[in-house]
C-alpha cells in the first residue's frame, strides 16, 4: 500500500497571502521606477491572476487592456526586454517588502508545516513564483534555516510551462523519486488545482480573497484556511471533524484519495 511521505505546497496564496500587499504593490513599484504609465488596482490584478507568472502576465496586460498602450515607444519596441527588466526591478522590490516581514504565512502554515516534519512527512514546494521569492519568504516568516525543510522547492522558469500545467508539480516528484499517490498538494486557486490534479495529486484547497469563487470541485477539502488554535477553520467543502488541519487529517484525506 502506498502511505504517505510527502506534502507539496505552492506558496502565493497557500503559505502567505502575497498576491494583493506583495506582489502587486511591487509590480507597481517597479513600473513607477521605470516611468511605465501602468498601475494594477486591485480588482484589475484579480482579474491578471488568471495568467500565472509575473512576466507572462505583464505580457498578456499588454496584449490585452487598452490602457497598456500607453508607454514610451522606444520601450514598445523593445517589449519583450523591458518585461525582463520590469520583472528583475519587481523582484527586488518584492523581496525587499517581503524582508520587512510585512506578509506574515497564513493561519496554521506554521503549525501545520511543523507537525508533518514531527511526523518525519517530507516537504516541497512547487510555485510558479522565482525562486528567490520563495527562499525570502521563508526567510522572513520561519527563519533562514526553514529553507532546508523543503527538500526541493520547485519554482519559476525552471519548468517552461507555469501552472495550469501539471510541469512543476511533476518536476518536484520526480526530483522526490515519489509517485502522485505517496503525496498530498495544497493549493488556494483553480490554476493551482488544475496543476496538481493534473499531475494526479490529492489537492487539499485553502481559499483566499481573489480565489474563494473558483471551482474547487476537484478538491479533497477546502478550507477557508488551516487553523490554528485561536482560530478554527471552516469547511467549504468535504469532510474533516477537527477544527485545525492537522496530520491525522491528512493521513486519512490520503488514505481515502488512494481507495
Ligand atoms: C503565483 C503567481 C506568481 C506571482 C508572481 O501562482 O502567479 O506569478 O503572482 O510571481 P501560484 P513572479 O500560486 O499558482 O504559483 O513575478 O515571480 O513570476
Ligand atoms: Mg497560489
Amino acid at each position: 500500500m502506498n502511505t504517505l511521505e510527502a506534502l507539496i505546497f505552492d506558496v502565493d496564496g497557500t503559505l502567505a497571502d502575497t498576491e494583493r500587499d506583495g506582489h502587486r504593490v511591487a509590480f507597481n513599484a517597479a513600473f513607477d521606477e521605470f516611468g511605465v504609465n501602468w498601475h494594477w488596482s486591485e480588482e484589475v490584478y484579480g482579474e491578471l491572476l488568471a495568467v500565472t507568472g509575473g512576466k507572462e502576465r505583464m505580457r498578456f496586460y499588454y496584449d490585452n487592456y487598452d490602457e497598456a498602450d500607453e508607454i514610451f515607444d522606444d520601450f514598445k519596441l523593445r517589449i519583450d526586454e523591458i518585461i525582463t527588466e520590469l520583472h528583475k526591478a519587481k523582484t527586488v522590490h518584492y523581496t525587499e517588502l517581503l524582508s520587512t516581514g510585512a506578509i506574515p504565512l497564513r493561519t496554521g502554515v506554521e503549525r501545520l508545516l511543523n507537525e508533518a516534519r514531527e511526523h518525519g512527512l517530507r516537504l516541497a514546494i512547487a510555485t510558479t513564483t522565482t525562486p528567490e521569492n520563495v527562499t525570502s519568504l521563508l526567510e522572513h516568516t520561519l527563519g533562514k534555516e526553514s529553507i532546508e525543510w523543503f527538500e526541493v522547492i520547485a519554482a519559476g522558469d525552471i519548468v517552461p510551462a507555469k501552472k495550469p500545467a501539471p510541469d512543476i508539480y511533476d518536476y518536484a516528484l520526480k526530483q522526490m523519486q515519489l509517485d502522485a499517490n505517496q503525496c498530498l498538494a495544497f493549493e488556494d486557486s483553480s490554476n493551482g488545482i488544475l496543476s496538481s490534479r493534473g499531475a494526479d495529486l490529492a489537492t487539499i484547497i485553502t481559499v483566499n480573497g481573489y480565489t474563494t469563487d473558483h471551482d474547487f470541485d476537484d478538491a479533497a477539502l477546502v478550507l477557508d484556511h488551516m487553523g490554528d488554535e485561536n482560530q478554527a477553520c471552516k469547511v467549504l467543502a468535504g469532510q474533516m471533524d477537527n477544527d485545525q488541519l492537522n496530520v491525522d487529517t491528512l493521513f486519512e484525506i490520503h488514505r481515502n484519495s488512494i481507495g
